[in-house]
């Protein structure tokens, strides 16, 4: 389990370069599309086991990747707590906005599980199946998850949810301690399943300032971390997209074992990494990967020779786009395994 004993040991056990990508399940792969066609709505393969575990399968059967992650998606936990939430192919998530905490109706952890049960179920089935593959358990972040709820959409500019955070501080701090309470529950039931590593994706951090990036996404993470790693021995990774130098806080104030990076995260949190034995994980751009060729092997041996001291995860700096080539994919997998680490 070459990724799970990196971050936990901190050491490499093995001299290849442990490898995963988000969203390495999806529409980029042929054989992802061709079942996703057979089901008109993307929640309902979300929710049923058999379905779920062969995708979250598919890259490993074909590029024998050190990390399986579980096929769901962070928009599970707004409808699990009463929100109608839908998938519309070619556009992307559509909710129905939540006005008031009101909103939601499902409260108890009896109720959540009525709808999340089955990803439990598909957890059960992927530890089976997962030989010495590391098995990667998720959840989206109080903060990102909230943006989705407010919108209804995926947002540019997220107006409403700056506007909501400003207009109504209390609501905010209610529904963001809801979140708090949901994800302890659904990852605490990811790791009794079975989860080796559970990953927070924290997609939107980036658009908040100092005070609101305090109060909103490191109190949350904090609250999360904690309570896991007070009843578990699981290592966490946090995907903490855009946050710049504010990662500092981050890292100072949450114990973390991987900070997944983008393709801005400064020298500085770099650094601290190295100093915290904090793994770093990521750094290349999909778009990169997208146009494959000699621009990205140069990358990945920047990337690489940047942070094998780190400790490094490969990774991307965001998820693999639909329309990446699977040659790239290749080639981008076969470059990293050329390099020898210790
Ligand atoms: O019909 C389809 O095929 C839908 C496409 C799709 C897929 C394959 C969506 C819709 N979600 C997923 C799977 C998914 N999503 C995974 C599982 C497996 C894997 O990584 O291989 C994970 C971890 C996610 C996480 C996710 N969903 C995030 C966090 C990471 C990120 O990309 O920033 C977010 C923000 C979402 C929301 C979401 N789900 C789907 C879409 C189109 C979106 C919107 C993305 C956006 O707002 O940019």
């Amino acid at each position: 389990m070459l990724i799970k004993s990196l971050l936990s040991s901190k050491k490499y056990s093995s001299s290849k370069i442990p490898i995963w990508f988000m969203r390495q399940a999806g529409r980029y792969l042929p054989e992802y599309r061709k079942l996703r066609s057979k089901y008109s709505s993307f929640l309902d393969i979300c929710f049923s086991p058999k379905i779920a575990a062969e995708i979250s399968l598919q890259p490993i059967k074909r590029f024998d990747l050190d990390g399986i992650i579980l096929f769901s998606d962070i928009l599970v936990i707004p409808h699990a707590l009463g929100q109608t939430v839908n998938f519309k192919e070619n556009i992307g998530p559509i909710l129905k906005p939540i006005e008031t905490f009101k909103d939601l109706k499902k409260n108890t952890a009896e109720e959540w599980d009525e709808t999340l049960n089955p990803i439990y179920e598909t957890v059960d089935i992927l530890k089976k199946k997962k030989k010495d593959k590391t098995l990667i358990g998720f959840c989206g972040s109080p903060f990102t998850v909230l943006t989705y709820m407010i919108e209804g959409q995926t947002s540019k500019t997220h107006r409403k949810t700056k506007l909501f955070l400003l207009n109504y501080p209390d609501q905010s701090k209610i529904i963001i301690k809801k979140l708090i309470d949901i994800s302890i529950h659904y990852l605490s039931r990811q790791i009794e399943a079975g989860v080796d590593v559970v990953q927070l994706f924290e997609s939107w951090s980036g658009i908040l300032e100092k005070d609101l990036f305090e109060e909103y996404i490191v109190k949350p993470n904090r609250k999360i971390v904690e309570r896991l790693k007070q009843k578990y021995n699981i290592p966490i990774i946090l995907f903490p997209r855009n946050s710049g130098i504010e990662t500092k806080q981050i890292i100072k104030k949450i114990k973390l074992d991987g900070l997944s990076i983008d393709l801005k995260t400064p020298n500085k949190i770099l650094k601290l990494c190295k100093k915290e034995k904090i793994i770093v994980q990521g750094r290349l751009d999909p778009l990169r990967l997208l146009v494959g060729g000699k621009q990205m092997e140069k990358e990945i041996e920047k990337i690489i020779l940047s942070l094998k001291n780190n400790r490094l995860i490969f990774n991307l700096s965001h998820g693999i786009l639909p329309e990446t080539p699977i040659n790239n994919v290749e080639q981008m997998i076969k470059k990293v395994r050329s390099y020898e680490v210790t």
